[in-house]
């Protein structure tokens, strides 16, 4: 049987492995709620983890956003409006990709763009669309149904809901892009008997890096969310990230650290993760990181609930969306 291992093997680099189990260990410690730099000076707003849990709770409310679906649509057309609600120009970029049977899938990249005329800017992304199969669930029945993806997908999208709502009560210095990319979960499933190919992933940040939405697109760097809501999340030093944009990875992580949240941003290397990052830095060659839980100690690398049924609103704790928004907020409204 091609076990949930198997997948992991191939997107995690193996060499990394070693140094990682630091920051494996899931301890459940809190102490992350200690709260802002934003109640001293009126610098920048602070975030409300109330609100982004609402924006992820909104999203799973429509049902599981698989591409193709009339709640994907559903969910696309929310999404664009959120963020033109809230002082962005939006455009949705519309594309098409081969899955990993073959079949063409349309695609839709929506990208939100605040202080479009400024020319150093940051750009924050997340994927939106959501798993099609529970393949790591314990239930084998499960496999072939789709999953909520309320931390695999709609917790980064819920953070960067809630930061647009942010920049429009106070304009950042620096222009921010804040891109949700689509088709990042139909990665080719562990049932499939065929060989297994990396490339099957990602294929909305593939189709972006080959056509980034403006020419040339330059800002000065991306930071992915992937998996930021789970309860006592952990955060290391991705290996993608620490190839292509170190300095990056250092900048945000000594800023949370600063905001209180080293235990949730662990000083720690961990492995290497093929997610829609890897496609910025090496297509559209814009330095780019990755913060995503990601804990190699648990059996499939990611999380328990990870591409199972248990990916739901359950498994969404205000605490983690909390660490990650005020971590990106301090960090643009310091740029
Ligand atoms: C692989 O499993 C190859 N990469 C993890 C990317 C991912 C899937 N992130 C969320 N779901
Ligand atoms: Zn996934």
């Amino acid at each position: 049987m091609r076990g949930a291992r198997h997948g992991l093997l191939v997107c995690v680099a193996a060499t990394f492995l070693a140094t990682v189990c630091a920051c494996a260990s899931p301890t459940g410690k809190r102490g992350d709620e200690g709260s802002t730099a934003a109640t001293e000076e009126q610098k920048r707003p602070s975030f409300s983890a109330d609100s982004a849990y609402s924006y992820v709770e909104a999203q799973v409310a429509f049902g599981p956003r698989v591409p193709g679906s009339e709640e994907h649509a559903q969910c696309r057309d929310f999404l664009a409006e959120h963020f033109r609600h809230h002082g962005a120009e939006v455009t949705v970029q519309e594309g098409e990709a081969r899955l990993y049977d073959g079949r063409e899938m349309k695609l839709y990249n929506i990208i939100a763009s605040y202080n479009k005329e400024a020319v150093r800017r940051v750009m924050l992304c997340a994927h939106w669309d959501s798993r099609p199969y529970a393949d790591s669930d314990p239930d084998e029945a499960n496999h072939k149904r789709p999953i909520d993806g309320a931390n695999d997908g709609a917790s980064g999208v819920g953070v960067l809901m809630e930061l647009g709502r942010a920049f429009s009560t106070q304009q950042p210095g620096v222009g921010v892009d804040i891109i949700l990319f689509d088709l990042e979960d139909w990665g080719i499933p562990e049932f499939y008997e065929g060989n297994y190919k990396e490339d099957t992933w990602c294929l909305g940040s593939q189709y972006w890096g080959r056509n980034t939405h403006v020419t040339p697109y330059r800002p000065m760097y991306g930071v992915l969310l992937d998996m930021v809501g789970a309860p006592g999340a952990q955060f290391c030093k991705e290996g993608v990230s620490m190839h292509f944009a170190p300095d990056i990875v250092d900048k945000v992580w000594r800023t949370a650290a600063d905001l209180g949240f080293g235990q949730t941003f662990r000083d720690q290397r961990g492995g290497m993760v093929t997610d829609d990052h890897l496609y910025v830095n090496t297509l559209a060659k814009i330095p780019c990181i990755d913060i995503i839980q990601y804990n190699p100690m648990s059996e499939n690398g990611f999380g328990d609930y990870w591409h199972t049924l248990g990916d739901n609103m359950n498994n969404i704790d205000r605490n983690t969306l909390h660490a990650v928004g005020e971590t990106l907020l301090e960090l643009i409204y310091n740029e």
